[in-house]
């Protein structure tokens, strides 16, 4: 099995999360430049959309990016055809079942990664051609599935034989080496890159991260989309109204452009600020460089550091 440097031409075996509304071309050349694989999240945006953001990262850095596809986006299908028209190297995708994309994906030669949340769909995209998967447990930001990254990084490691990377709750070494104990080959990160200097978000979300404790997130959404987000008045409007049962039309109105409101507008009301747990462990604002450096040099020297019994 090769692993994931040689897979996707690294330095680090990490991969940024597609962070909707968040990755753009920016972050994610940062991110290649600094030795791990940036991705341009799509998101809810359009084709064209994506197919500028890859031309400008292509401008950004020289290094292996890809790109992350939201499959809940009514846009997913037109957006599979352009990372095709535009060679890009990688995909990875999230929030559905890909299987549909993957044979014309590997057809055009491109490394597909899912992200996935069980047992049984990482057996479903390996046996369809998958490269590799994310499996990203509910300690992460956004929208989740229902199992933890300690319960679920091991099993999926003993059902499937392509490398599996770890996601959710992850920032620094410890959760690396842990990640690696648990049978992972590399991981993918998101909430510790919401508080770099080139993360493209307003500086509200950082210091909500800065500030953030192991108890600031909750999940809200409904039942069929988990999303988790750090605990403010939006989300707790947003729970009471499932609690009383709210119309989808009345939950649509309310997170119509919440996240845009978070990411550009910065209002801590009724922007939806989407983190993972992890946002606790995180105390200041660094560079992309900064924060890899942080989790991968000398972690060999750390891992030889522990002692069992
Ligand atoms: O996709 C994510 N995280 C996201 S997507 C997103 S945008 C959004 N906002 C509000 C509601 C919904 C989406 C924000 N954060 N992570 C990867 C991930 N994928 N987590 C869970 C899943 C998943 C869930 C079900 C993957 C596959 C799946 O398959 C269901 C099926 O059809 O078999």
């Amino acid at each position: 099995m090769k692993n994931i440097n040689e897979l996707l031409g690294t330095k680090y075996p990490v991969i940024q999360g597609g962070m909707a509304n968040i990755a753009n071309a920016d972050l994610a050349a940062a991110v290649s430049n600094a030795g791990g694989l940036g991705l341009i999240g799509a998101g809810g945006n359009d084709a064209n959309w994506v197919r500028q953001e890859i031309r400008r990262c292509k401008t950004l850095t020289d290094k292996p990016f890809g790109v992350n596809i939201m499959l809940m986006s009514p846009h997913a299908e037109r957006i599979a055809e352009v990372l095709i028209e535009e060679s890009v190297l990688v995909v990875t995708t999230g929030a559905g079942n890909p299987v549909p994309y993957m044979a014309k994906w590997k057809a055009a030669g491109m490394i597909v990664i899912p992200v996935i949340p069980s047992v049984k769909l990482a057996m479903r995209v390996e046996s369809a051609g998958a490269d590799a998967v994310v499996a990203e447990g509910m300690e992460a930001g956004g929208h989740i599935g229902k199992l933890t990254t300690m319960a679920m990084i091991p099993q999926i490691v003993d059902a499937v034989s392509i490398p599996v990377i770890a996601a959710g709750g992850i920032a620094d070494k410890r959760g690396v080496l842990a990640a690696f104990a648990l049978g992972a080959k590399g991981v993918q990160i998101g909430t510790v890159l919401l508080a770099t200097t080139e993360c493209p978000v307003h500086d509200n979300f950082k210091q909500l991260i800065i500030d953030a404790s192991d108890t600031s997130t909750i999940v809200t959404g409904l039942e069929k989309a988990p999303v988790r987000v750090i605990k403010n008045q939006m989300a707790v409007k947003y729970v009471d109204l499932i609690k009383s049962g709210a119309t989808f039309e009345a939950l649509e109105h309310l997170t119509l452009g919440s996240l845009k409101k978070a990411v550009v507008e910065g209002d801590l009301e009724n922007g939806s600020f989407m983190a993972g747990q992890i946002a606790g462990l995180i105390k200041s604002i660094h560079s992309v460089k900064e924060v890899l450096e942080d989790m991968f040099d000398d972690v060999e020297n750390y891992k030889d550091s522990l002692k069992i019994l």
